[in-house]
């Protein structure tokens, strides 16, 4: 057997079991998992919602939760590491601008570099302080999963990932999530909400510069897909473990940075979390 066959025989998880609804406001895993086992979530929503700017308020209000932020900043600038003796690093471009420029050029290959990174940060362990002190508590921003049901779905959609691409990427995107499952287990999704109106308002705030082309449809593309998965769960799923996974949904339309939309935000998080 190749060194590679043992890894993900190593690796390969259980197979998941696919539970029972709870009654309303419970969510299903409560109880499902040992408790000193992290609770892992992943907050999802349209581009601009506010998902950084949420991240961090979480940061400040949950110190000792283990927080990682989405890599955009490495898909700004992708590094080619020197081969030659100088270690230089060398800049190859930036790939979010170039799929913005050439959907159809470079929407495939953006999937499997934003891939590989969330993958790369979903596998990472936890400090050993933190999950000796039981409940520890991770917080993704956007997930695997998210690449797949939201951008690549609506991409293959509107037609900047061709039949072949979508295929060839769902193969690949349900195989490693097999081989990874234990490690990539979520407990829970936070989703953000807004309308896309609010969102492109919030683009045109934050103006960067690579999605100075992005049109109000296309987050109301993005928007459906998240409703479709999220709240109404008409997406076809591949894992089990995703199918009756508890969401917390935030109605985001006003500005949370108000002290009193901020309080109620955090106790919504607070007791969605300390039931999964
Ligand atoms: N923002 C805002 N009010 C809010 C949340 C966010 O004005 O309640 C602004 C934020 O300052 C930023 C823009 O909206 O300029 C996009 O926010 P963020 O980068 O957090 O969005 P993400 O793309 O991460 O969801
Ligand atoms: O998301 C960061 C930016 O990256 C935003 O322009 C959307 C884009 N993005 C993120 N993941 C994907 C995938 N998988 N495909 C295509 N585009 C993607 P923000 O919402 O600003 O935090
Ligand atoms: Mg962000």
């Amino acid at each position: 057997m190749t060194a590679s066959r043992v890894l993900l025989r190593l690796l390969r998880a259980p197979s998941g079991c696919m539970a029972q609804r709870p009654p309303e406001g419970v969510p299903l895993s409560r109880g499902l998992h040992a408790g000193h086992e992290p609770r892992r979530l992943s907050i999802e929503g349209n581009i601009a919602v506010g998902k950084s700017t949420f991240v961090k308020l979480l940061m400040k209000t949950y110190p000792e939760w283990h927080i990682a932020t989405e890599p955009v900043a490495t898909w700004q600038n992708i590094q080619a590491v020197g081969t030659q003796k100088a270690c230089t690093t060398q800049s190859l471009g930036n790939l979010l601008d170039m799929m913005y420029q050439e959907p159809a050029r470079w929407s495939y290959m953006f999937q499997t570099f934003s891939f590989m990174s969330r993958l790369k940060i979903q596998l990472e362990p936890l400090p050993e302080k933190l999950l000796q002190a039981g409940k520890a508590v991770q917080i993704f921003e956007r997930s695997v999963y998210s690449d797949r049901y939201i951008f690549a779905k609506n991409l293959f959609e509107n037609g900047s990932l061709s039949d072949i691409e979508w295929h060839i990427y769902q193969e690949w995107h349900s195989f490693l999530l097999q081989e990874f499952a234990s490690r990539l287990r979520l407990h829970g999704f936070i989703y953000l909400r807004a309308t896309p109106q609010v969102c492109l308002k919030r683009l045109h705030q934050r103006a960067r510069e690579e999605e100075r082309g992005i049109e109000l449809t296309y987050l109301e593309q993005l928007h459906d897909q998240h409703e479709a998965w999220l709240v109404h769960r008409t997406t076809k799923l591949h894992f089990e473990t995703l199918v009756n996974i508890p969401v917390l949904v935030l109605d985001v339309n006003d500005d949370f940075s108000e002290v009193t939309k901020e309080e109620e935000l955090m106790r919504k998080v607070n007791t969605f979390v300390k039931n999964l």
